[in-house]
């Protein structure tokens, strides 16, 4: 158990770790902070067409920018998996989908690992109050997959108020969370408007012990519903770019991975057919729902900064993956490739982090759980897939060594080093693009033995287990 220090000792050993941190590597006794607060914000299905990770994107993230600003932003950050299960099982309890047999959006992720502690719960057991809200665990099921033992109070994302009929006027086309437009029509009754609202308070209350809050931003994802002032900022923002021919390159794994995954890009096709700029405005909706959540970020930070206590916070920021919106004749999540894949990464660690940095390593997000540990000072879990990204905090530069590793389903994988997305499907069939001149990953080169030597040095990082797929939760 950590020892309990009061408020402003605990600032003073932070300011005494901020003189002593220097060099690169792991932190040594001196260097530990004492149990600094922390403030892990999730953000679901944020992509990287945003100002943070590309300045020629059309999405401004001015808010996740200003975050950045106070420590480092991991510019080739990658999910575990492009779902919302098996990628937040994964960052909570450090195991991969090919340790866990977390894969699906179903699965039982509690019933796979009921022994192994998630990272809320190291930070509990190390006399930390852990708080809560919105979407940390997945959200299907009415919170079935959320987690009591992880934390001491937690506020639930509130119920999904729908407008009285869909604003996209498409209800032959999908349920009515495939919509897109501007609702609710007070911006305080927006779900994320609460769950911000309550991490607020926490962040402004007084609290005896150490802090860890969760603060889970429902948006972008579907519906895709924001207020209005926030399809105003976006009205400039066209369709992004797209290979009308793309998929003809693709193998049979690919194509057998994707068979029930474009369900939203052929709907899309038929309600953009009969009613022509559906798709651009599709695309402004999404784009309006991530200016509502960079807005919110924002909200956080206010609070932070009227704090004494939030100088000295650790803050984690990350999306569970990203997002397709056409690109590759795909709107949705659910596969391997770059959009679905690249996410924002965002690590301020005062005293560790030097304001505006940036590290260009890949790196998934299996490197938050032990990360967190050791900037904190908690014991190290050798059970963790990942490995802790604190010499990288240090020195941006700093020896890596090791890909980011992505996993869609049992036995699809996909490696990505600086310059390479490498793709191994279920069937063994491959994909290979070359970020250096194909950004948009229009030419599948997998079966140009100009390079197999490249191949061969991704495919080593493919997981050599793959556990069993647990069992479906239903309820
Ligand atoms: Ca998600
Ligand atoms: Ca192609």
């Amino acid at each position: 158990m950590a020892t309990q220090i009061p408020q402003q000792n605990r600032t003073l050993f932070l300011a005494l770790g901020l003189l002593f941190c220097a060099g690169t590597g792991r932190l040594s006794a001196a260097e530990q902070p004492s149990s600094p607060d922390v403030l892990f914000v999730v953000i679901d299905d944020l992509n990287d067409w945003i100002s943070l990770l590309d300045e020629t994107a059309p999405i401004q993230t001015p808010n996740l920018e200003r975050l950045a600003a106070r420590g480092m932003l991991f510019s080739k950050a990658y999910c575990v998996s492009a779902a919302c299960n098996p990628s937040r099982a994964a960052v909570m309890t450090g195991l991969r989908p090919s340790t866990s047999g977390v894969y699906g959006n179903r699965s039982d992720w509690r019933a796979a690992v009921p022994d192994r502690k998630t990272i809320m719960e190291r930070f509990r057991d190390a006399g930390y109050t852990v708080n809560g809200a919105g979407k940390i665990f997945h959200h299907h099921l009415n919170g079935a997959f959320h987690d009591d033992r992880s934390f001491s109070q937690f506020q639930h994302m509130p119920q999904q108020i729908y407008p009285p009929q869909k604003l996209n006027n498409a209800p032959k086309y999908g349920s009515r969370n495939t919509d897109w437009g501007v609702w609710p029509p007070n911006e305080d009754d927006a779900i994320d408007t609460q769950t911000v609202r309550f991490c607020r308070e926490q962040l402004a209350a007084q609290h005896e012990k150490p802090l860890f809050l969760a603060c889970g931003i429902f948006k972008p994802h579907s519906p895709f519903f924001a207020p209005a002032r926030y399809h105003k900022a976006v009205e400039s923002v066209l369709t992004p770019p797209r290979k009308e021919d793309d998929w003809q390159d693709l193998p049979s794994g690919a194509l057998n991975l994707m068979k029930n995954k474009q369900w939203f890009w052929k709907g899309m096709l038929r309600v953009e057919d009969e009613q022509p700029g559906s798709w651009q405005q599709f695309v402004r909706s999404y784009a309006a729902c991530v200016t509502f959540a960079d807005t919110q970020v924002g909200r956080l930070l206010d609070t932070l900064d009227s704090t004494p206590r939030g100088r000295d916070t650790i803050i984690v920021l990350w999306s569970d993956h990203g997002f397709h919106l056409g690109e590759k004749n795909h709107i949705e999540k659910f596969a391997l490739w770059e959009k679905s894949n690249h996410v924002p990464f965002i690590v301020v660690a005062p005293g560790v982090t030097r304001p505006g940095t940036q590290c260009e390593r890949p790196v998934d997000l299996s490197v938050i759980y032990p990360t967190l540990l050791e900037l904190c000072g908690l014991e190290p879990d050798e059970n963790c897939d990942g490995h802790s990204v604190v010499s990288l905090l240090k020195n941006p530069a700093a020896e890596w060594g090791r890909p980011a590793l992505m996993t869609y389903q049992r036995g699809n994988h996909a490696v990505r080093s600086n310059r390479w997305r490498y793709i191994r499907y279920a069937d063994g069939t491959e994909e290979l693009y070359d970020h250096s001149n194909d950004p948009h990953e229009w030419k599948n080169v997998a079966n140009d033995p100009k390079w197999s030597q490249i191949i061969l040095s991704h495919r080593k990082w493919l997981p050599v287990k793959e556990a069993a797929q647990v069992k479906d939760l239903r309820r």
